[in-house]
């Protein structure tokens, strides 16, 4: 089953924001296999945003990675990557629509309130290297599956 990894920024653990992102990932039939609060060390969010090295706003982007507390999940479900992006909404929550996590709660392309990977390859990458131990995926009630899946 697909996994993908989604990560509340300091920001949204700050604005009192990880409830609410739960309960979406929750509502929408997708199943928690991971979470942790974490203070990650600079280096690890230079591991995470690598392709973004050359760019103006990196260092930015690290010091307000850096800032807080992140909380850091694994979500497993059907298409969960893409569809986990569609619910985040775009890179810049002005060009959000109304209805996702981005487009409800921020304004500002610097301050998005959450992460969402953009492929399945990164998702591996991503959770390997935020969940080092390994992430166990527990298999569903499955009275509550017969009511969400086919
Ligand atoms: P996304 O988080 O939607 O995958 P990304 O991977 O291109 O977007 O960029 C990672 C983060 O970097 C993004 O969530 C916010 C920040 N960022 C991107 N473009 C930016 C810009 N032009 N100015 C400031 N921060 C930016
Ligand atoms: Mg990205």
């Amino acid at each position: 089953m697909e996994q993908t990894y989604i990560m509340i920024k300091p920001d949204g653990v700050a604005r009192g924001l990880v409830g609410e992102i739960i309960k979406r990932f929750e509502q929408r039939g997708y199943q928690l296999a991971a979470l942790e609060l974490m203070n990650p060390t600079k280096q690890l969010l230079e591991e995470h945003y690598q392709d973004l090295k050359g760019k103006g706003f990196f260092a930015g982007l690290i010091e307000y990675m850096a800032s807080g507390p992140v909380v850091g999940m694994v979500w497993v479900g059907k298409d969960v990557v893409k569809v986990g992006r569609k619910m985040l909404g775009e890179t810049n929550p002005l060009a959000s629509a109304a209805g996702t996590i981005r487009g409800d709660f921020c304004i500002e392309v610097g301050r998005n309130i959450c992460h969402g990977s953009d492929s399945v390859e990164s998702a591996q990458r991503e959770i390997a290297m935020w969940f080092p131990r390994g992430v166990k995926v527990a298999s569903r009630n499955t009275s509550l599956h017969a009511l969400i899946y086919e």
